[in-house]
């Protein structure tokens, strides 16, 4: 009998011994290596669509600082691109997106040409499957709809995404439309992401916090519920994680009625706060630590490190930050954290 992966056995809500770890973009551009992959590639995602690349990378981090989880590599845009919204990433700025702001734009977009699009990630799963060290998972990942409607809209990053809370307020039917086109294509895509080797998944909705009480009971809490609800019948022995960052005072509603396994606990929520909104004791809880603490100072995210690992003593958790990486992260900063956890034991 083989025994599961540490992360998993978290996920699927057991208190273990050591509590497991990884990191929100763990694979980037605060290591070396990652820029030195990255130099080899025509765009950014050249590197997401290239799967000896892309597999490279997603290791990377776990030979380094031992993590218990690899995340795939990919972008949450991917889905996009795969709808045929014509992704790009401009060099030093981010992402362009084909607008889907029309009736036309949203009409066009095609869930049957996602799974022909994605070939090459799921290549890429396999191969990091095949080189994943023991005892490791993997974990897949997608973006909420929400979120990922947020660049179809506004066509690039935001800070407010104004064009995509507008367009939602003002013509709710297309929003709907394009909010269930995206969660069809989701499904799918996390579908093959399993089928092809992911241990877990994780549903990124990184803008689920710009939205009021009434527009986040509409746009991120049924499309991740339908999305978690479908894997866990194709599925059911895959842990899904939801973070919903931003949610604040919504994430007991969040936590209640998506069913997800377990919650994402961004920065700025105190840890007893989430791990009391959750449905069920054996629902997990992951992240809280700041990225730009352990991007500043090791004493400071060592402290917040125990704090964390205190809060989490009696309750199936998973640490990791609660946002990814900053490029500017020190590589000893990463180093100390996972030797702390590494070593805590409950
Ligand atoms: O040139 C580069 O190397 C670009 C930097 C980069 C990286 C390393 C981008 C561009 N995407 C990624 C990888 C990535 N993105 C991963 C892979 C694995 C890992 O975590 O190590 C994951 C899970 C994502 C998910 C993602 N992409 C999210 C959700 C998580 C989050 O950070 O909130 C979002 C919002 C994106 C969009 C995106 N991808 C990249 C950029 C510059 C942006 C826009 C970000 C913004 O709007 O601020």
């Amino acid at each position: 009998m083989t025994t599961e992966p540490l992360l998993i056995q978290a996920l699927k809500g057991h208190i273990t011994d050591r509590v497991p770890f990884w990191f929100m973009r763990q694979a980037g551009r605060y290591l070396p290596e990652y820029k030195q992959v990255r130099a080899t590639c025509n765009g950014f995602l050249d590197l997401c669509y290239t799967p000896q690349k892309a597999a490279e990378v997603t290791l990377q981090p776990l030979r380094r600082f031992g993590m218990d989880g690899a995340i795939l590599f990919s972008d949450i845009l991917v889905v996009a691109d795969a709808l045929g919204a014509h992704v790009t990433f401009v060099e030093g700025e981010g992402p362009r997106i084909a607008h889907c702001n029309t009736a036309q734009t949203i009409a066009a977009l095609n869930p049957a040409n996602v799974h022909a699009h994605v070939l090459p990630v799921m290549e890429t799963v396999r191969l990091v499957k095949k080189g994943l060290p023991e005892g490791a998972a993997l974990i897949g990942f997608a973006g909420a709809p929400w979120t990922v409607a947020c660049y179809m809209i506004q066509g690039r990053s935001g800070k407010e995404f104004e064009a995509a809370r507008l367009f939602a307020i003002r013509q709710p039917a297309l929003m709907q439309q394009l909010i269930e086109t995206l969660t069809t294509a989701t499904i799918e895509y996390l579908q093959m992401q399993i089928n092809a080797g992911a241990h877990a998944v994780q549903i990124f909705d990184s803008w689920a916090g710009l939205l009021t009480p009434a527009e986040f009971a509409k746009w991120v809490i049924p499309p991740t519920q339908k999305i978690v609800a479908a894997l866990h019948k194709s599925h059911p022995n895959t842990p899904i994680i939801g973070f919903a960052k931003g949610a604040g005072p919504l994430l007991n509603a969040y936590a209640k009625e998506t069913n997800v396994q377990c919650i994402g606990v961004d920065q700025h929520t105190p840890m007893e706060f989430a791990i009391a909104q959750r449905a069920h004791e054996h629902q997990a809880v992951q992240g809280n630590l700041d990225p730009l603490v352990i991007a500043s100072s090791k004493d400071e995210s060592l402290r917040f490190s125990e704090m964390i690992l205190r809060s989490i003593e009696t309750i199936p958790a998973v640490f990791n930050l609660g946002h990814g990486f900053i490029p500017e992260t020190p590589i000893e900063n990463v180093e100390a954290v996972a030797k702390k956890v590494k070593a805590w034991r409950r």
